[in-house]
């Protein structure tokens, strides 16, 4: 059956990958992202190629206003949301906790943290509402472990890993399935977006690897979300056969 799907950050890597995989389905899609050009691109390009309503919305995750005004209002053909994939987040820098950049902390700690948080408070009152819907939270391997330099960053996201517990208890009297989703490398725009655009050094983290693409983990949060109401798959670690952990990657030479 065809549902409702919110997916945060769609715009690029896993985010927009999720919006294909729902798309191919023919759910109903409300797509959201900070840049503009790029979330109308891919609303228009998956309305073409697959004949299906999207809404996309241009707002950003860490100002609880704009996240009022466009989750908390919207039209009444889309206010009925089956599914939340809380995707929208970032890792900014890699530094010892000592000579950070307080910035980069406040960025990590509003996007993945409380942006997370906010359109949860705007959408999960719905799904207590009808008794029916799916949070989707991507967390990280990086909110399993911890590694050299990545403090904050683990941080927001073992935040993120604690949070969905939390939720998961609040709403199961309500019907409602929460999932973590806790990645490790994938190559997207994560990387150069941590090292601020660059790419050499984007590319050095995934040297002599085969990493997961953003399609690896649509299709993993596609599985979760169309198992039988009775099932509930609480969290899933996804990571390359090649790294056993955050900080052990076996890498070809
Ligand atoms: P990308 O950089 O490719 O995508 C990040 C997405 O988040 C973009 O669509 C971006 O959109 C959106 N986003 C970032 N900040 C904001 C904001 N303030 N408001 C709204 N949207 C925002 O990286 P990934 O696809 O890899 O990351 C997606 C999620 O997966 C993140 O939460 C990340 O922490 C997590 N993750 C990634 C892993 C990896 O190795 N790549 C591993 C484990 C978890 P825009 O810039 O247009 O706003
Ligand atoms: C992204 C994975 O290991 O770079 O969440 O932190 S890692």
């Amino acid at each position: 059956m065809r549902k409702t799907v919110l997916v945060t950050g769609a715009t690029s890597g896993i985010g927009e990958a999720t919006a294909i995989k729902f798309a191919e389905a023919t759910n109903r899609l409300i797509l959201t992202g900070r840049r503009k050009d790029r979330l109308d691109q891919l609303a228009e390009h998956l309305v073409e190629e697959y004949g299906i309503d999207i809404l996309p919305l241009c707002f950003d995750v860490r100002d609880r206003k704009q996240v009022d005004k466009y989750l908390g209002h919207l039209p009444e053909e889309w206010s009925n949301i089956d599914i939340l994939v809380n995707n929208a987040g970032l890792a900014a820098g890699l530094s010892h906790i000592d000579e950070g950049d307080i910035d980069d902390w406040d960025q990590m700690i509003d996007t993945n943290i409380r942006g997370l948080l906010y359109v949860t408070r705007v959408i999960a009152p719905g799904m207590v509402k009808r008794r029916s819907g799916h949070i989707i939270n991507i967390s990280s391997l990086a909110g399993k472990e911890v590694y050299e330099n990545g403090a904050v960053y683990c941080g927001s996201k073992h935040a993120v890993d604690a949070i969905s517990r939390g939720m998961r208890i609040d709403l199961v009297k309500h019907n409602i399935k929460v999932t973590n989703v806790a990645p490790g490398m994938v190559e997207t725009e994560f990387s150069l977006v941590r090292f601020r655009g660059d790419k050499e050094r984007a590319a050095s983290v995934y040297a002599g690897v085969h990493p997961l693409t953003g399609d690896d983990i649509a299709k993993v949060i596609f599985y979760c979300a169309t198992l039988p109401p009775h099932v509930c798959i609480n969290d899933v670690v996804i990571t390359p056969t090649a790294q056993a952990a955050a900080h052990y990657t076996f890498r070809k030479s």
